[in-house]
């Protein structure tokens, strides 16, 4: 039978080569995000190949969230896999500077938000005695870095509920775990930086930066380790990357 796997922020970078690898690989997908007309565009390409459901939702809205999980059709009650991973950094300055809407941004969405969704698919997991969690957390998660403050403060906070949970659930046996990216190329940076396309750019120039394929892979790989298998906690960087501050332009 297959696998039904729940991808928050399914509509640009990682979630969304994430639902199409595996939607290409035997999952059946629930795909989430707020831009209907990429729900649709992906529920299109992926319907040549798996089952897809599109729920649209901001994780910011505890009812919304609720209400969205609750209308899943009978046929989609079961939910084998949550990847959570909507999210975003937004800004980039000195915690003087720092703008108290992007902060609360990156709190509610990156923390409260993955909470919103995460306590009701845990409940659906519990009762059917089974699950994987797959937290989208970041290098930046594991060490700070300048001007990083509230999003590295948001990612370590994924760092730790994935902790926590995996304690959590383990009487359950549910697997919980996480994927912590460093420089990925997606939308990240353009949302970052409210739309500069050209700052955007400049983050991922002089290098190979990862590519939401190689980040979709590994969550393939993770989804497919035997039930005795988890694989906790995976850093994975971009070769030319050494750390969050340090990138060998020069490769
Ligand atoms: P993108 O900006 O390309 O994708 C972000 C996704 O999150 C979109 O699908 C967006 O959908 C969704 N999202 C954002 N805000 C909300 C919201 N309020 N409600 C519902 N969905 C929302 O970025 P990435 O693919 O790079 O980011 C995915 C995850 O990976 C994030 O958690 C990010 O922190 C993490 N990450 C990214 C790295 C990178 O270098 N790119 C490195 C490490 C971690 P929509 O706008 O349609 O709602
Ligand atoms: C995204 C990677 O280094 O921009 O989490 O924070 S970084």
């Amino acid at each position: 039978m297959k696998k039904t796997a729940f991808i928050t922020g399914a509509t640009s970078g990682i979630g969304r080569a994430t639902a199409i690898l595996l939607g290409e690989n035997g999952f059946r997908i629930i795909a989430t995000g707020r831009r209907q007309e990429r729900l649709d565009e992906l529920k299109k390409k992926l319907s040549q190949h798996t089952e897809i459901h599109t729920l649209n939702f901001d994780v910011r809205d505890q009812k919304a969230v609720l209400n969205a999980i609750e209308s899943l059709p009978k046929e989609w009650a079961t939910i084998d896999f949550l990847i959570n991973n909507a999210g975003n950094a937004h800004g980039l300055a000195s915690i003087e500077d720092g703008n108290m809407k992007d902060w609360e941004a990156m709190i509610d969405i990156n923390v409260k938000g993955l909470l919103y969704v995460s306590q009701p698919i845990i409940q659906k997991m519990i009762a059917q005695k089974s699950g994987h969690i797959i937290n989208i957390g970041s290098v930046a998660g594991k060490e700070a870095y300048p001007n990083g403050n509230v999003y590295c403060a948001s990612k370590h906070a994924v760092d730790a509920l994935n902790s926590s949970m995996r304690m959590d659930l383990n009487k359950y046996g549910i697997k919980v775990s996480q994927v912590a990216p460093g420089l990925v190329e997606t939308e990240f940076s353009l949302v970052r930086f409210k739309g500069d396309e050209d700052r955007s750019k400049s983050v991922y120039e002089g290098y190979d930066a990862l590519k939401p394929e190689d980040i979709a892979d590994l969550i393939l790989f993770m989804a497919s380790r035997p039930a005795h298998v988890n694989l906790a906690d995976v850093l994975i960087f971009p070769t030319a990357q050494a750390a969050s501050t340090m990138v060998n332009k020069s490769s």
